[in-house]
């Protein structure tokens, strides 16, 4: 894979606090990931601040759901990864399914959320939705990752 991460994309993933607390359902969407040949390129589990989860959902500030998404972000672990593939951001869009949990049931049962989604704010996993976006969360999280960098610092290791 890394001969050529020039045609690798990379997105930030998240698992959100509902999904993480349920050890099945982590381990599920966890094997997801691997089963569709995303490479795991960081992964670290974490407590959120609540001042960062403002900052990260910060578009959304204002919007009748943002308060309770940031409560319930920072209501118990999450899990962020960084994963590479070709079309990494719109391939874990589709693995997710819609945002909201009756349009993920219906249209996409067989969807991350689809399957798992609780609610509209309780939906199992982030994803990022640009390429601009995508280098602002990987950031957050992972504020000493290189983009330009990653697969020539990881060969070594590899050997
Ligand atoms: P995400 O950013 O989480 O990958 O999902 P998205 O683009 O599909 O959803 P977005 O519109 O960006 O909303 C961000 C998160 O806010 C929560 N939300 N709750 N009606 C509601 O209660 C509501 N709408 C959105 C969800 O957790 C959503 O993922
Ligand atoms: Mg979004």
């Amino acid at each position: 894979i890394l001969r050529s991460p020039q045609a690798l994309q990379l997105t930030l993933a998240l698992i959100k606090p509902d999904a993480v607390a349920h050890p099945l359902i982590l381990e599920a969407i966890h094997q997801q990931i691997l089963s569709n040949k995303f490479l795991i390129v960081r992964m670290r589990e974490l407590l959120w601040r609540k001042e960062d989860c403002r900052r990260f959902y910060q578009e959304h500030e204002g919007r009748f759901f943002y308060q309770r998404l940031v409560e319930f972000m920072a209501s118990g672990p999450i899990r962020a990864y960084i994963l590479a593939h070709k079309d990494a951001i719109q391939h874990w869009r589709t693995l997710m399914g819609p945002t909201r949990v009756f349009r993920a049931r219906f249209m996409a049962p067989d969807s991350i959320r689809g399957s798992f989604g609780l609610t509209d704010t309780r939906n199992t996993t982030h994803g990022s939705d640009s390429v601009a976006s995508a280098s602002r969360e990987i950031a957050a999280f992972f504020p000493d990752f290189s983009e330009q960098h990653w697969y020539k610092e990881e060969e070594p290791q590899l050997r």
